[in-house]
């Protein structure tokens, strides 16, 4: 089983300048592209782990949640001390006070078959402020599945309606549409040829971002992970997920 501790050293070495540097990076490049985190066994484990999985689902798309990712031990990685200890700083560096709630918000993407091209494309913000993407599975050829971002276009929203707003405005086929053709932001959208077992950091919630896809034969697999919801304690939100 994964001990992550290439991970756990390299996160425990940060000094606080290291996390001043990484914020920077975020808030001006968009993304911030780190070391290899994963070592190589334990970046084979989760790919033998991801082949598997994408034999059960019938050779298609399947997206594994926190709970059902428990048996790879990939979770062991978001739950050290290190890593949550990273995501406070971060956080506290980039936003001032610290926010209450750290829960991780995981999820691992595996994308392969017909509905490989169903999930890519979709120009979306996150929920969650904070989203640190793992590779796990990415093809070396063909259609890589490149990660598209366009930096840090909104801040965060001081009530859940107006990042309803937002999301509207993205999500509709005609805004799609020109994304897709990068019509308005051409300029400044940024293409990250991802490289399986690294690091990579941006504020999901303030950056439209989406994946190319890949051909059907292939697959690629990505762990996330997504921290800090501004919104947790809406009323409105409450109740429009009837809760
Ligand atoms: O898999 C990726 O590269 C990004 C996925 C993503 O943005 C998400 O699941 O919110
Ligand atoms: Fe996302």
């Amino acid at each position: 089983m994964a001990a992550f501790l290439t991970a756990k050293s390299w996160l425990s070495s940060l000094s606080d300048s290291d996390i001043e540097a990484i914020v920077d990076v975020v808030n001006t490049d968009g993304i911030y592209s780190g070391p290899q985190l994963l070592s190589d066994d334990e970046l084979k484990h989760m790919q033998a782990f991801v082949t598997s999985t994408i034999c059960e689902a019938g050779h298609e798309t399947v997206s594994l949640s926190r709970e059902q990712a428990r048996v790879s031990g990939l979770n062991d990685l978001p739950d050290s001390d290190e890593f949550s200890d990273f995501i406070r700083r971060l956080y506290a560096a980039g936003y001032g006070a610290p926010a209450s709630d750290f829960e991780v918000h995981q999820i691992l993407r595996c994308l392969t078959g017909r509905t490989a091209a169903v999930h890519s494309w979709n120009f979306h913000y996150d929920s969650y402020v904070i989203t640190a993407l793992i590779p796990i599975e990415i093809p070396s050829d063909g259609m890589r599945g490149d990660f598209l971002l366009i930096p840090n276009t909104r801040q965060i929203r001081s009530n859940y309606a107006r990042n309803l707003v937002d999301k509207v405005l993205l999500d509709n086929a005609w805004t799609q549409k020109m994304l897709r053709k990068r019509v308005p932001a051409a300029d400044r959208m940024k293409r990250v040829h991802l490289t399986p077992g690294h690091l990579y950091l941006f504020w999901g919630y303030r950056s439209i971002h989406t994946n190319e896809e890949v051909s059907s034969d292939s697959v690629r697999a990505t762990a996330l992970f997504h921290y800090v919801d501004p919104h947790a304690h809406s009323s409105l939100k409450r109740r429009l997920r009837g809760a």
